[in-house]
């Protein structure tokens, strides 16, 4: 069976899940933590030059790290993974997978870094500025969004996912943005995405800002 290394309250990870969720591929998930030293010294060798995951490893020994390079990886080895990148939008769906990586995911993420890097006293200026940047990516989003989220998922999709799940918790996603809150409670029901929630749940005490009460 396939492995992915990785964590179940791991963004990235979500994102390769929700793919393999998608396309019906059996996975195990090797749990990327201070329990399992053997998963974190095969992220250390193979998870890029800063040892990030997720990485996948196929029954062949193939390796892959980088979500969407696991995401293009499935869709260049399996018939069943076409519709990850349609080809009749493949340049638009790469193209929003980097938007949803860089300006929502990763942006999001210099707030949750800030909170662990000083937890009793945080560059709020910091964190204040990533929730003005979400709001401005949030807007730009919002005449793309109805288009997204819809059955069969893209590669677009699984990166939107625990993007906006995750951001909406820093910024949550406000009235002027209708379509992209409506896009983030579809994707969430969906069950590719519900799967990744539900077994995130009992880490969420670890989110840095603290979790809502919702979701
Ligand atoms: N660009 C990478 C980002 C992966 C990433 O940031 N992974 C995080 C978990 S969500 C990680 O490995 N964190 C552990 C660390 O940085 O040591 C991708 O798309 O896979």
């Amino acid at each position: 069976m396939i492995s992915l290394y990785g964590h179940p309250f791991s963004s990235y990870t979500w994102k390769a899940e929700i793919a393999l969720h998608s396309c019906g591929i059996e996975y195990r998930l090797r749990q990327v933590d201070p329990g399992h030293p053997d998963n974190t010294a095969f992220v250390a060798e193979h998870g890029g030059p800063f040892a990030k995951f997720p990485v996948l490893e196929e029954e062949d020994g193939t390796i892959v790290f980088e979500a969407s390079s696991i995401i293009e990886h499935l869709v260049a080895t399996r018939p069943d993974a076409a519709h990850l990148i349609p080809a009749d939008r493949a340049l638009e769906i790469r193209n929003l997978d980097r938007v949803f990586d860089n300006y929502v995911m990763n942006v999001m993420n210099v707030a949750v870094l800030e909170q662990l890097r000083a937890p009793d006293a945080p560059d709020t200026a910091r964190q204040d500025e990533v929730r003005a940047q979400l709001r401005r990516v949030y807007a730009w989003l919002e005449p793309k969004a109805d288009a997204l989220g819809r059955d069969p998922l893209t590669m677009a999709d699984c990166a939107a996912a625990p993007a906006l799940f995750y951001a909406d918790w820093v910024e949550e996603i406000g009235p002027a943005c209708p379509d992209l809150k409506a896009l983030r409670e579809r994707l969430n029901a969906m069950p590719e995405v519900r799967a990744c929630i539900d077994a995130a749940y009992p880490f969420r005490q670890l989110f840095p800002l603290g979790a809502p009460d919702r979701d």
